[in-house]
């Protein structure tokens, strides 16, 4: 018996040394330490022993087991130890190489003046209401007093996705879709993209955002657009800034008129900026002809209105003195910055 015990432990030591990794140092403990062990039998085995020597047989498999165990330990701790080294020399790390930057993005100058214009109406009271990119040629043209064959139609060529739906070419479409609702009064404005079929140049895109604004109640008069659209002005490029309105032509409004303002830069003297007239058109408007009105669903002898519409690149490039529109899509981060 003894000299079993003898040849496990031999074997244990060697077969621990021999290990190259803790799987199989894992495998060692389980085929001479676990319960169907090699020690573990010989233990078991212990009847084979005369009983006068059993008390001091039995003391010297635990000790093997306890060295065994012990001899196991330290090749587990050498073997990690190891590992250890080993990691460190093949996964290096440069402490050298540039950090990864939190790289934080911008409002963009679009969004900026979007967000003027809309504290200025809703400082007076108007609500901000979308709508559909994608609307009926009815709400986009016919209800907007432009039938077919209309020559604004072919001002504002356009994609169709079938012939009765296009991609829009302005916000009033939405402005429709609310009157038809009913609600009155109404004051609103309408931001968001429009499409026209136009050639990319410094002030043209196919792809474009404008804001319109609409007021229906009863006695609205020029007035109320004149002294709004004032107001709106001066709120928007300065205290001192002047209107002009200019008579002018549009469908769905009559009388209609465009709106200059005192250039901001020469203060009205005339510069390179204003082309040296010490103007500039931001915007154009007027009264909602009874006509659209009427489509609407609204009586024009009870309710009158005005309404307006603006080009937001167009006041974006102006508020921010940038010279061409192409430079608000590439959206370069070193540009939006700026503003
Ligand atoms: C403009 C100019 C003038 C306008 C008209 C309407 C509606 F729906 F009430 F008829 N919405 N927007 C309008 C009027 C738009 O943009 C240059």
């Amino acid at each position: 018996m003894k000299e079993r015990l003898q040849k496990i432990r031999e074997d244990a030591i060697a077969k621990i040394k021999a290990s190259k990794n803790p799987e199989a140092l894992n495998d060692v403990r389980v085929s001479i330490l676990g319960k169907k062990g090699e020690l573990t039998a010989l233990l078991k085995s212990m009847k084979e022993v005369v009983p006068e020597e059993r008390p001091a047989f039995g003391q010297l498999v635990n000790d093997t087991r306890a060295e065994i165990e012990r001899v196991m330990e330290d090749a587990k701790k050498q073997m990690e130890q190891m590992l250890l080294e080993m990691r460190l020399k093949t996964e290096v790390i440069d402490v050298t190489l540039p950090a990864k930057k939190n790289c934080m993005g911008h409002r963009h100058p679009n969004t900026i003046a979007l967000e003027e214009v809309e504290r200025i109406f809703i400082g007076m009271g108007y609500e901000v209401i979308e709508g559909p990119e994608v609307e009926y040629d009815l709400y986009n043209f016919e209800k907007l007093n432009i039938p077919a064959n209309h020559p604004a139609k072919d001002e504002q060529d356009t994609f169709y996705i079938n012939k009765e739906i296009v991609l829009r070419t302005q916000t009033s479409p939405v402005q429709a879709r609310t009157m038809e609702k009913g609600k009155l009064p109404i004051r609103m404005i309408s931001p968001g993209r429009v499409f026209r079929s136009d050639e990319v140049d410094a002030t043209h895109s196919p792809s474009f955002h404008q804001v319109e604004g609409l007021v229906i109640d009863k006695n609205i008069t020029f007035a109320d657009l004149k002294g709004t659209l004032e107001e709106f002005a001066k709120e928007l490029f300065g205290e001192d800034t002047k209107t002009k309105f200019r008579p002018h032509h549009f469908p769905f409004t009559e009388p209609s008129a465009e709106v200059d303002v005192s250039c901001f830069k020469c203060g009205g003297k005339g510069c390179r900026f204003c082309k040296g007239s010490g103007w500039i058109e931001i915007l154009g408007c007027g009264m909602v002809h009874p006509h659209v009105l009427e489509m609407c669903g609204i009586d024009p002898e009870e309710y009158t209105g005005f309404a307006f519409g603006m080009g937001l690149e167009r006041i974006a490039l102006l508020k921010y003195e940038i010279d061409d529109m192409r430079l608000l899509y590439e959206n370069d981060i070193r540009f939006l910055r700026q503003f």
